[in-house]
């Protein structure tokens, strides 16, 4: 039997290079071995404040990047959280069935409730609980996250057994494949803290949709150090982190490019470094800028999609709503 795959991005805000590296990018390996459910989750954007001709916006821009950087409608199954009302619905049984406590332990609830205390959202803290419905809804063998996404992970899995064991065998356990500790990508100004679209310092993380020019210049005024030596350790932190994109974008080892530019200045690998990735993103910013052209075509692909996932979606939804005793309509 083919496994199955779930992953989900918010269109909220554009994405980095972090965001391509550490999900994106190994989609598409994906869907040429497992059915693969690839979703933009919309639902999941409003627990913080938005524009919503920006939630439109981003969320046809997050289904042309899916088809830029490779994704096939006719292999994944591309589509929108909230055309698809069971990814809702599962989640309210869920929430019924999900522990304070643990919500309260969430690390990024604690995050984010410290920044917007002011007026703190039911959603933000039910927020794992959605994701535990958006996974376990299409009985989702593997789902490739961020390392900060583990957590959630972890209570996806948590309700699954919960339920199964209350009501009898209905969801499949899943398994995560959890991004690398090289493919998590730092502040190009500060390496102690994530790459974040949301960071207040423009230079700070480079845009999945960046030009050549800007994504130079970005790494150009990136921080390293004034140890002038070339070496890939934890004393050297920026460094390390531009080390890991290198690693990233080329495929080389750590060793590999210490031998290359241990008797060159930083700004040659610097420069090499901006090239390297401009060049590396070139193909998917290009067949971005021809697919968001394409609105009908962008629509057609997700509807086709929703109506995908929907009837495996519902064939889920039924079972639960049966086993916890609602009647059938
Ligand atoms: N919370 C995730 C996005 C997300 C997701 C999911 C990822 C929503 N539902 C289901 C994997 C599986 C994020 O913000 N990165």
């Amino acid at each position: 039997m083919t496994k199955t795959v779930y992953s989900a991005l918010q269109p909220s805000g554009s994405l980095t290079i972090g965001n391509y590296l550490g999900s994106i990018r190994n989609f598409k390996n994906l869907q040429d071995e497992y059915e693969c459910f690839f979703n933009v989750a919309d639902l999941h954007s409003i627990t913080v404040p938005q524009e919503p001709k920006s939630i439109r916006e981003r969320s046809f821009d997050l289904i042309a990047i899916f088809l830029a950087s490779g994704l096939d409608p006719e292999k994944s199954t591309l589509f929108v959280q909230s055309h698809v009302p069971q990814h809702a619905e599962l989640s309210w049984v869920l929430n019924c069935m999900s522990y304070m406590g643990q919500l309260n332990r969430m690390t990024q609830f604690k995050e984010k409730s410290q920044k917007s205390e002011e007026n703190l959202n039911a959603g933000l803290f039910t927020y794992p609980v959605l994701m535990a419905a958006d996974i376990l809804l299409y009985q989702t063998d593997l789902v490739p996250v961020g390392i900060d996404q583990k957590q959630h992970l972890e209570l996806a899995r948590d309700l699954a057994i919960r339920f199964n064991n209350k009501y009898s065998e209905t969801f499949k356990v899943p398994e995560g494949i959890i991004g690398k500790e090289t493919g998590k990508i730092m502040s190009l100004k500060n390496p102690e803290k994530k790459m974040s679209k949301s960071d207040e310092d423009q230079n700070s993380f480079i845009l999945l949709l960046d030009d050549e020019e800007t994504i130079k210049r970005k790494i150009r005024k990136s921080v390293t150090d004034s140890l002038g030596n070339f070496d890939y350790n934890d004393e050297q932190k920026g460094l390390k982190n531009l080390i890991n994109m290198y690693i990233a974008f080329s495929g080389l080892t750590s060793d590999e490019i210490v031998n290359k530019y241990k008797n060159e200045n930083y700004s040659v690998f610097k420069e090499d470094l901006g090239q390297l990735i401009a060049d590396n993103m070139k193909d998917i910013r290009e067949k971005h800028s021809q697919f968001i052209k394409d609105k009908a075509y962008l629509e057609k692909v997700m509807r086709e999609g929703a109506e995908k996932a929907s009837y495996i979606a519902n064939k889920t939804l039924r079972k639960v709503y049966k086993k916890v005793g609602f009647l059938p309509r």
